[in-house]
């Protein structure tokens, strides 16, 4: 292996426990099926695929105070952060495999942990059809996977906002929300009091998405850690229905690959998320394809001629 081969982890995290509806545990085998592991060995990665992170099954249940099935989540996410820690501990890039967008409070909070360590700075790519900014009190659905972002920042019960030992986890600062077009009323006012950078998709249509993201990714320098956390419905739902709460006007194909390949031309990509997949609304398969296309650009495949 070359110095400067990426040694790649992936970590499948079969549970839908945070969102409302039931297939997204299926999503790490989707992703598999679609060659995720042997496309980017293609790319000249070295890729290990870790297996499943396990947990409870989901129980189905209603909202209890405002969370759904919490306790089951704090499981999941527990064991999601120590697999993208130890991950990344032994200079794994981890590829998170959801699951649901919950999850992202695991692997994110580990992430977040291994920069504080290695004095890195964190920049955090949120793309997502969501702000993902409820919490407990205004949330709409009692889904965590409706709260992660604001988990993250210290918003949310203990159990959770306290996974990896440091809360809160990251600083809003560090975040950047690409393509959100649906958010709850309590959460637009909660997100613009914590300050989120939003670029949603009224601005992005507005200033168009190569700007966009040249704002997103300002800043970040060889002592960044970009990590991206990809939910599927953040693509407009014409190229991918494979997910649960689809959207529409998001990024479309050209759109979505640009975004890909301006985050890769950064060269900082440390770490990802692919959540949401739910094959059990999917076509063929379709969506986990394009996922895995996407994921390609996104370590550096291009169609540039100069
Ligand atoms: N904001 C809504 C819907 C939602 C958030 N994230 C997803 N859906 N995937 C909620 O239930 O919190
Ligand atoms: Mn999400
Ligand atoms: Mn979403």
């Amino acid at each position: 292996m070359s110095p400067t081969t990426r040694s790649v982890a992936l970590v499948g995290v079969p549970t839908d426990i945070g969102a409302g509806h039931r297939g997204s545990s299926m999503g790490p085998e989707a992703l598999r099926v679609a060659r995720l592991a042997e496309r980017l060995s293609k790319r000249g990665m070295l890729v290990v695929d870790h297996g499943n992170v396990t947990g409870p099954l989901n129980p189905w249940q209603p909202p209890t105070n405002g969370y759904r099935h919490l306790e089951a989540a704090v499981a999941w996410n527990t064991a999601t952060h120590e697999a993208i820690y130890s991950a990344l501990q032994n200079g794994h890039l981890p590829i998170m495999l959801g699951g649901d967008h919950c999850l992202a409070i695991g692997s994110i909070s580990a992430v977040a942990r291994h920069c504080r360590e290695k004095g890195k700075k964190l920049r955090v790519l949120w793309l997502d059809a969501h702000a993902d900014f409820n919490t407990s009190d205004i949330t709409p659905s009692g889904n965590i996977h409706g709260m992660p972002v604001a988990c993250l920042c210290g918003y949310g019960p203990a159990e959770l906002t306290g996974i990896g030992g440091t809360t809160p986890a990251i600083s809003p600062d560090v975040i950047r929300q690409i393509g959100i077009r649906s958010v709850d009323e309590g959460e637009k006012r909660l997100v613009h009091e914590v300050g989120i950078d939003i670029y949603d998709m009224r601005y992005i249509d507005e200033i168009g998405i190569k700007a966009a993201m040249e704002e997103a990714l300002a800043g970040v320098d060889d002592d960044t850690h970009l990590h991206v956390s990809f939910d599927v419905d953040f693509l407009d739902p014409s190229i991918a229905p494979g997910v649960g709460t689809t959207v529409r006007g998001g990024p479309n194909y050209r759109e979505a690959q640009l975004v890909m390949e301006m985050i890769a031309d950064t060269g900082r990509v440390g770490s990802l998320d692919i959540v949401e997949l739910n094959p059990a609304f999917d076509k063929r398969n379709q969506t986990a394809k394009l996922a895995v296309e996407l994921v390609e650009s996104l370590f550096g495949k291009s169609t540039l001629m100069r």
